[in-house]
């Protein structure tokens, strides 16, 4: 039962004065002017004596809603009246940043809007500034879910994103005695301007309790699941426009709340302690994010979390099919495509049956064919240890229904298994969904391959790796189901909104059509070899460095760093196969050349490493302790001088990746070949003219293609040469056979960053010499200095460096969301364009 506001109780009559249309507010500076005033002195109740920036922000947020809202509306109208296919991408991370700057962007308001300001006397970046990040998400998978919904607003796409709203998103990273210390990410105590709470469609989701048997009133049997406790799920719901085409679509996400009822039923027992504290669990659910933690593994809040955006997401969706079609699902799955963003929502194949089943009457056949010609699976990782499995017992707990469906859908998969491959008992053990042990266990990616009718990984190699290695037994059986979709990023985000000034040296050239076309940067490249041009190029990369001190220098004020050294950027998630610790003995490796006085021809460099370790994985937080410690001896070294700085970027996040590409020359994308499914980093700093060091793992291999290999710097083993090397891998004896790896481990040995912490990178050392190293970081040393070098050669040359930067962001319009959100539909989802007329 949907949860009913009480106004539907009253009959409404007619007023009889007429009242005036709310007028479709406009778009000039003196609007602006006019409802910023009317908002920050009427509505916020502030004056010129109010120094936060944080309310003039408000303000200017709330005139920018009001544009959005009639757009939204007639949007709305549109897909409706249009009786549009929808496809319902379903992620349990929404990584969106901050929301004021883009809105103007899209909205195409951002030039008049900042001359509005500044009539006003308002500083527009301040107020941009004091926005916070909306970080619900931990990196890869949750920005791409972000840059996948402006996409389809931007491609007038019928899509409606799916997801939690957590209350506390990924934690505040900050640095204590060069270690990792986390804080609660409370984004939203000075609330949330952008949302719209939706009451009216608040669904309930069950757990707990036991199923039975029960007759209808036809004689039919039903499968009821009873005694449970319920909790509310409450939408809210945050427009996104898109790309000045008054699109406005909606990114749902829902809020647990406990149920009325549920308080009630322990208050009348007399424990009002214990009333309140079950609301407690119930509003439990949506507290907080998890991060991504081999350690959070199996948790079971995590699997309540997983299926209460399941369950709610799929009754607001069949209830707005009964609402419009009442109990005929002939159609369902050629009007209805959901999207699932990895495992972590798959348990929503099984919740698509039971409500079909047990709500709707419908057959298992039936509700099975809809099932499988309606959900779409994405992987987002080859590594075994990331693969969700579940607990039998904890889903027979929990969700007992749904653990009798994965078992029947089981049942039925084997036999199809059994008959494909007749006595192959091997198989059978392999490829069930439910993986025997003690306890057994659901493999959750089991269960997605086999409920949807779309497999994919995220870019070329990964695709072919799924299919020669993680689900090769599923890709002999059901070849036509896999397929490849290479990520992208918005263009919007990543170059318009975060590097104007490039933005406007790109468009006065070729034109405005690369925002939404972005392989027209291929126009850029005969200005490659115009003096004139890259000289331009040069002088605003050259700004975006001096911009990324500044802001760096707010948080260390005696920061003093070389805007004309090579800026070598790795941001991303702290993980071994990352190879972050590779990163570091190159620049220990340059100090050691320092500290020798081997420097002729030195090339300046300051290296920049950012991101946050997931609060439970020891390695990766001993590497930021390294990467510190190694800073703190370069940086107060007088003899490096600025030859070298090493910094560690405190709290990295969507908004400070913003400022960062801009200013980056070199891309770090140095993973163990075959580990990273594409990575989009990567993407965002080519596009910004950055050059990449990489190997062949991921997306790179893309850019590589289509960038050229003399404006990429390769280097390392490849995926087949890493796994052929395993077998008999001697890091020690690598060592021994070279001198300057010899010289940066004996630094390392030596206690050299850690004078008076004895030991504590012994664990880390230890990792990386061990024969069973699964990243072999040490494999790649040379080569990976060997590449370093020719890097330095490159920026040697000016003018050779601008060249490759300009045929970077030339070259890189593959990389655009746009393209890869075309191929889903195109490929999977198949929906029309639905522009739409406003006003
Ligand atoms: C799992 C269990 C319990 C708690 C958390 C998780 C969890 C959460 C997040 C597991 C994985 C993630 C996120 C994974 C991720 O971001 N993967 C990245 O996805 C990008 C988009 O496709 C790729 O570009 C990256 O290569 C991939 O690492």
């Amino acid at each position: 039962m949907p949860y009913t506001m009480p106004y539907k109780r009253f009959i409404l009559s007619k007023p009889n004065a007429a009242i005036t249309e709310i007028t479709v507010p406009g778009m000039k500076k003196k609007d602006f002017i006019a409802d910023f005033k009317q908002y920050y002195i009427h509505l916020l109740g502030r004056d010129e004596d109010c120094r936060s920036p944080f309310y003039a922000g408000e303000a200017l947020s709330q005139a920018i809603r009001d544009r959005l809202m009639e757009r939204w509306k007639a949007t709305h109208k549109t897909y409706k009246e249009t009786h549009s296919r929808r496809a319902f991408y379903i992620s349990m991370e929404f990584l969106m940043g901050r929301t004021l700057s883009n809105a103007m962007l899209n909205l195409g308001v951002k030039d008049v809007v900042t001359h509005a300001m500044y009539d006003l006397g308002v500083e527009i970046e301040e107020l941009i500034e004091s926005e916070p990040d909306a970080g619900l998400g931990n990196g890869g998978l949750g920005r791409l879910a972000a840059c996948f919904i402006d996409s389809c607003a931007t491609l007038q796409l019928p899509v409606i994103g799916y997801g939690l709203r957590y209350e506390y998103g990924m934690f505040v990273q900050s640095i204590v005695n060069g270690e990792q210390v986390e804080k609660p990410d409370h984004w939203l105590r000075h609330g949330n301007i952008w949302e719209i709470e939706r009451l009216e469609y608040t669904w309930p989701v069950k757990f707990g309790g036991h199923t039975e048997v029960q007759v209808d009133e036809q004689g039919n049997h039903r499968m009821c699941w009873i005694s449970t406790n319920d909790v509310l799920a409450v939408p809210y719901d945050t427009p996104i426009p898109g790309f000045q085409n008054n699109t406005v679509n909606t990114l749902r996400l829902w809020k647990a709340v406990a149920t009325e009822e549920f308080n009630l039923d322990e208050f009348n027992a007399g424990d009002y302690a214990e009333a309140v504290a079950a609301k407690n669990t119930a509003e439990h659910i949506t507290m907080v994010l998890y991060p991504n933690d081999a350690n959070e593994n199996g948790k079971e809040l995590r699997l309540r979390q997983q299926y209460f955006l399941a369950s709610a997401s799929l009754q607001d969706v069949i209830s707005h099919w009964v609402k419009m079609h009442g109990e005929n699902f002939s159609e369902f799955a050629d009007k209805n495509c959901f999207q699932l963003n990895d495992t972590h929502p798959s348990i929503a194949i099984a919740e698509l049956m039971r409500i079909l089943m047990d709500i709707h009457g419908l057959g298992w056949t039936e509700a099975w064919s809809i099932t499988k010609r309606t959900m779409a699976y994405t992987n987002h990782t080859l590594l075994p240890e990331a693969l969700e499995k579940w607990p039998v017992p904890l889903m027979q707990r929990l969700l007992p229904r749904l653990m009798e469906i994965i078992f029947e859908i089981n049942a039925r998969f084997l036999s199809e298994v059994a008959a494909h491959w007749p006595g192959d008992n091997a198989r059978l053990r392999s490829m069930s969904i439910i993986e025997e042990g003690n306890p057994q266990q659901v493999r959750m990616a089991y269960l997605a391959i086999v409920g949807s009718f779309s497999v994919n990984g995220v870019a070329q190699l990964h695709s072919k790796l799924l299919q020669q290695g993680l689900f090769r037994d599923f890709y002999e059986l059901w070849p036509q189901q896999f397929n490849n979709k290479t990520n992208g990023v918005t263009p919007r985000r990543w170059l318009a909104g975060c590097n104007p000034e490039l933005a406007k040296l790109i468009t006065e050239t070729i034109g405005e059509g690369w925002i939404t076309h972005l392989s027209e940067l291929h126009k850029l490249t005969p200005y490659a070899d115009d003096p004139i041009f890259r000289a331009r190029w040069r002088n605003i990369k050259q700004q975006a460095k001096q911009h990324l001190i500044d802001y760096k220098k707010q948080q260390y004020p005696h920061l003093n760093l070389n805007v004309d050294a090579l800026f070598d950027v790795q941001v991303k998630r702290i993980h071994e196969y990352k190879r972050q610790i590779l990163n570091v003995l190159h620049v220990i490796h340059l100090y050691d050349r320092i500290k020798r006085g081997d420097t002729s021809n030195w090339v300046a460099r300051c290296v920049l490493i950012g991101g946050k370790a997931a609060p439970g994985y020891a390695m990766a937080k001993k590497t930021i302790k390294l990467i510190n410690n190694v800073a703190k001896v370069i940086n107060s070294d007088e003899a490096v001088g600025d030859k070298l700085t090493l910094f560690f970027l405190t709290d990295y996040r969507v908004s400070a990746m913003e400022k960062i590409c801009p200013g980056a020359d070199l891309s770090e994308q140095i993973s163990t070949a075959g580990k990273e499914a594409s990575g989009t980093g990567n993407m965002k700093l080519m596009m910004n003219g950055a050059l990449t060091i990489g190997t062949l793992d991921g997306a790179n291999i893309e850019i590589r293609e289509e960038v050229g290999d003399e404006n990429f710097f390769l280097f390392g083993l490849t995926e087949a040469e890493i796994e052929a090397r395993r077998r008999h891998y001697h890091p020690i004896s690598i060592i021994d056979q070279d001198d300057d790896l010899q010289r940066v481990m004996n630094l390392l040995e030596s206690g050299h960053f850690n004078q008076f912490e004895p030991g504590i990178f012994d664990d880390l050392i230890a990792s990386i010499k061990s024969p069973h190293d699964p990243w072999m970081t040490i494999a790649d040393f040379r080569s990976f200095i060997d590449a370093q070098k020719r890097v330095e050669d490159a920026y040697q040359d000016k003018e050779r460096w601008t060249k490759m930067s300009i045929l970077n962001c030339a070259n890189s319009g593959k990389f655009s969301t746009d393209r890869t959100i075309t191929e889903y539909n195109n490929e999977i989802w198949k929906l029309e364009p639905r522009p739409v007329k406003y006003p």
